[in-house]
């Protein structure tokens, strides 16, 4: 099995996008977050070619490897196994969850994005590592990461994780989960406190623009993490 002491608090996703990017150094801004505390990084580049991946997932895993953090590649399993990082993150049209375990072994860590039970259930049953539940709130992120792509699959809200949860908590299996989706500083307490069902919390929450888009990346970090690991006022 993977790591089971990994922290999901503040899963940060990374975009490529000049619209989210701007003309920034994407390694240089993820350092800046780490830096702020992120506590887990998935390099997504939708944008780039085979060798620009490569290097830049090398340059990312350096950041990651001195924080002690893990770094997971989006979709690309070749380029997790190239670089050695420590696991892919891999969507419903992907491939599948049992093929990318036969491939990176049993020690690296798979996550899969679900947006309702069955597949939360199926991504259980084939023992994924963690789940990112989405997508919570309306998000422009996704729209310009991947113009091309049509099969966004809704928006499922507090109440939509929370199902999830609940169902996860029935099946007693033992999954982290993050929620994904148009979350920022003021709405994070909020997703925390209002998707957790009775026996099953959220482990974290993934974020993309808040903290890549931020003017002071470090800072935006720092200010997640604390809202995430302090209660919200009004639970
Ligand atoms: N999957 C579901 S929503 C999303 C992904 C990759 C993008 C989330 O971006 P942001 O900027 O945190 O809303
Ligand atoms: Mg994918």
């Amino acid at each position: 099995m993977a790591p089971t002491n990994v922290d999901y608090s503040l899963y940060l996703v990374t975009d490529s996008t000049s619209a989210i990017l701007g003309d920034r150094d994407l390694v240089k801004v993820v350092q800046a977050a780490v830096d702020g505390g992120v506590t887990i990084v998935q390099y997504r580049d939708k944008v780039s070619d085979t060798a620009v991946l490569v290097s830049t997932a090398k340059r990312l895993h350096a950041v990651t490897q001195k924080h002690k953090i893990p770094l997971l590649i989006n979709d690309r399993v070749d380029v997790a196994l190239a670089v050695g990082c420590e696991g892919v993150h891999i969507g419903q049209d992907d491939l599948d969850l049992p093929s990318a375990r036969r491939l990176l072994g049993r020690d690296a860590m798979i996550g899969v994005t679900v947006s309702n039970v069955e597949e939360a259930q199926k991504a259980c049953r084939e023992s994924a590592d963690y789940l990112g539940v989405g997508t919570m709130f309306a998000t422009a992120t996704l729209a310009k990461v991947t113009a091309s792509k049509t099969n966004t699959k809704g928006i499922i809200g507090t109440a939509g994780t929370k199902k999830i949860l609940q169902a996860i908590a029935e099946s007693g299996r033992d999954v982290r989960t993050v929620s994904i989706g148009g979350i920022n500083a003021s709405t994070v307490q909020r997703v925390l406190f209002q998707s957790s069902a009775p026996e099953k919390k959220l482990d974290g929450v993934a974020i993309v623009s808040a903290i890549i888009a931020a003017q002071d990346p470090k800072q935006a970090a720092k200010d997640l993490l604390s809202l995430v690991k302090s209660p919200p006022p009004f639970a």
